[in-house]
């Protein structure tokens, strides 16, 4: 890849995704534009705002990326494949462990019921007006039952989650990459990883605690640990 390319970008105006903070399929469309040092203009939409999603893709779904003004593309996936391949070569071409998927699936769970209660009642922008809580807490008390409940069983879902990490730590190869090179399992594992540290009280493994250290640092996402709950 050409200098003149990567300064024709820098120098262009960035692109824009349309978010969640709180969003893991956010996460991981955020993860590729810092490991690919592209700059990106992050535009968080409030959660109980349809309008913007639907005018954009025809559903109330994020992450949204403006690709070109007027131009936008839906689904994290597609839009991380996409920018892996503008600019210099693809970062994420390490295989995959099947494990880790199994792993990820296993723990969703208990995962989104510590995350949800706590990310309605932190200091995320989605969240800044009474009707945003107010639909957020709706439709997902409707998945899992009321937050108050799922918050009294707190303690059972982090011992869980702790026990789970434990099983985790073994696997991970590298602080910079869980199987040594940069793959997609880095995507799904870090946003996950990113999602609960909403949760206050979680003793992390030292290879998942330098893990997901390293993995903000270079992914450009931060940790939500300083406004854990
Ligand atoms: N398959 C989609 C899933 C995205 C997704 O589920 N986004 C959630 C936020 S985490 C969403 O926008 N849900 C609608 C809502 O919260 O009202 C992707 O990977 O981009």
């Amino acid at each position: 890849m050409g200098l003149a390319k990567r300064y024709t970008a820098i120098m262009t105006d960035p692109m824009t995704l349309y978010i969640y903070d709180h969003c893991p399929y956010c996460t991981k469309a955020r993860m590729i534009f810092g490991l690919k040092q592209i700059r990106l203009n992050l535009q968080i939409l409030l959660n109980d705002d349809e309008e913007t999603p639907i005018k954009m893709v025809g559903q109330k779904m994020v992450p949204i990326l403006e690709l070109e003004p007027g131009q936008y593309m839906g689904e994290s996936l597609d839009i991380i494949a996409r920018i892996d391949r503008t600019l210099d070569a693809p970062v994420l071409v390490g295989t995959q462990n099947p494990g880790l998927d199994e792993w990820l699936a296993k723990t969703a769970g208990v995962m989104y019921r510590l995350c949800m209660p706590r990310w309605v009642d932190a200091p995320l922008e989605e969240f800044a007006t009474d009707s945003a809580k107010a639909y957020f807490t709706k439709k997902k008390e409707a998945m899992i039952g009321p937050f108050a409940d799922e918050l009294g069983k707190s303690d059972d879902y982090i011992q869980m989650i702790t026990m789970a990490l434990k099983v985790l730590a073994p696997h991970i190869q590298s602080a910079t990459a869980v199987n040594g090179t940069l793959s997609y399992d880095d995507i799904h594992l870090f946003a996950a990883l990113r999602s609960l540290s909403i949760v206050k009280g979680i003793d992390y493994p030292a290879e998942v605690e330098s893990y997901r250290h390293a993995m903000a640092r270079a992914s450009g996402v931060n940790l939500h640990d300083d406004i854990a709950r």
